[in-house]
């Protein structure tokens, strides 16, 4: 099924490192148009709109920068696992939108980067972990899928242990 004729308009996608996280090399080579591995980003799809806020964003700015976008799904990268930040900072960041969204209105929430256990998704209350090289042409094949299929119950049935992110 393709994006226009289930959404009926483009799927907007919001990106970010968040945290202290200053590797943006990751998120860019899915995001960006220029793309990883021979494949173009998902900036080159004309059915996606994305918005990418680059890195060190805190997880309120991207909460807020993500409603104001009308966000359909939010990815975000997690390269630095030192005292584990990539699973403090992807629960608080998973549960700041289970609080700021309606239930069964939250965007997906995807994740990535080179350390993450991809099975993970539960534990940390998102809907897709991706991991060390992952090409553009997947998180779009996932995305459509993902957005194709959703489930109205599918934001409640997440809730991590969240724990205090240290910057
Ligand atoms: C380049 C680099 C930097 C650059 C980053 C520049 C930039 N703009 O990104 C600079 C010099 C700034 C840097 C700084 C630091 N770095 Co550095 N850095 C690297 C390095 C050499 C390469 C990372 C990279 O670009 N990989 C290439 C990309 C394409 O791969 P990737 O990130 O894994 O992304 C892929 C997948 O994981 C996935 N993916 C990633 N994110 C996402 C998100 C989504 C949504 C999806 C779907 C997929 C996805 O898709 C991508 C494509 O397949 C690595 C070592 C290494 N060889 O990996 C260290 C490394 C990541 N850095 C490290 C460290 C410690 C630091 C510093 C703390 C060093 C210091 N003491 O200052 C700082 C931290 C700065 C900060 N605040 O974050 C450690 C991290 C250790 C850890 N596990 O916690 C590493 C592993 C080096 C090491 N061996 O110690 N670093």
């Amino acid at each position: 099924m393709s994006i226009k004729k289930s959404l009926r308009r483009p799927l907007v996608v919001v990106g970010a490192c968040i945290g202290t996280d200053a590797h943006t090399v990751g998120i860019d080579a899915i995001l960006n148009i220029k793309g990883f591995a021979g494949e173009k980003g998902l900036e080159y799809y004309s059915e996606i709109q994305v918005v990418n806020l680059g890195a060190q964003v805190l997880v309120p700015d991207l909460v807020e920068k993500a409603r104001a976008a009308h966000a359909d799904a939010v990815l975000v990268s997690q390269v630095v696992t030192q005292r584990d930040a990539h699973i403090h900072n992807t629960t608080t960041m998973s549960a700041a939108f289970r609080e700021a969204y309606p239930s069964g209105k939250v965007p997906l929430l995807v994740v990535g980067g080179p350390r993450f256990d991809e099975s993970a998704t539960d534990e940390l209350g998102v809907d897709r972990i991706f991991g060390r090289g992952t090409t553009p042409s997947e998180v779009a094949s996932y995305l459509v899928h993902a957005m194709s299929s959703r489930a109205p119950q599918r934001a409640s049935k997440r809730q991590p242990k969240v724990k205090e992110v240290k910057p």
